[in-house]
């Protein structure tokens, strides 16, 4: 499957420091993904391709924690170290951040319902670069990365998930093979570095 530059996107999902181990939404074997993301970052780079990372974007304030009602620890509080990317991940500079979870009365787990630094609807910056086929990895399979290829195969893009850089959180045991095997009944693809 080579990466058409004119119509593929790689979409970085939440690699950062709270959901990496010692992090407060800690996913186990979470920082494992980054070398793995790096090598397909070269090679979307290396094609042409655009690079997208998506972040979760919090107020320290949200339905989304469980002391107002939510599932979660506070976690990726805006403008805090814990919700900046972890360090190892070399996203390229013109790599396009898109934010998402700022609402304080919702979850937002969907990189479909994040924002550039514009306030652009992340479907929409998809759109305007022509970008049809989505290749997802990173954090965490059960919670954002499968809410956004959910989402993305939804809308009518072609989604392929990236199966040697993606872990999940498993609040409940099983819960990231559940995960992917709701994301290939929707249509989802999977790679790996050696099959891309
Ligand atoms: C996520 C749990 C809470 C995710 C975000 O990005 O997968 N998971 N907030
Ligand atoms: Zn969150």
């Amino acid at each position: 499957m080579a990466i058409d530059p004119t119509r593929d996107a790689l979409v970085v999902v939440d690699v950062q420091n709270d959901f990496c181990p010692g992090g407060a939404l800690g996913v186990s074997g979470g920082d494992e993904v980054v070398p793995v993301l790096n090598r397909y970052i070269e090679r979307f780079r290396a094609a042409g391709a655009p690079v997208f990372a998506t972040r979760d974007w919090h107020p320290a304030k949200t339905k989304h924690f469980e002391a107002y009602g939510g599932l979660w620890p506070p976690h990726c509080v805006q403008g805090t170290p814990g919700a900046a990317f972890h360090a190892g991940l070399a996203l390229p500079a013109d790599a396009v951040v898109l934010s998402k979870g700022m609402d304080p009365e919702e979850d937002a787990y969907s990189g479909f319902q994040a924002e550039d630094a514009s306030g652009m609807a992340f479907p929409v910056v998809l759109g305007e670069r022509g970008v049809a086929r989505i290749y997802v990895g990173g954090l965490a399979t059960d919670y954002c990365v499968r809410a956004t290829a959910l989402d993305a195969a939804r809308e009518g893009f072609e989604v392929v998930v990236l199966g040697d850089a993606i872990r999940a959180v498993d609040l409940a045991p099983g819960d990231g093979e559940r995960a992917i095997a709701a994301m290939r009944d929707a249509g989802v693809g999977f790679v790996t570095l050696a099959t891309l």
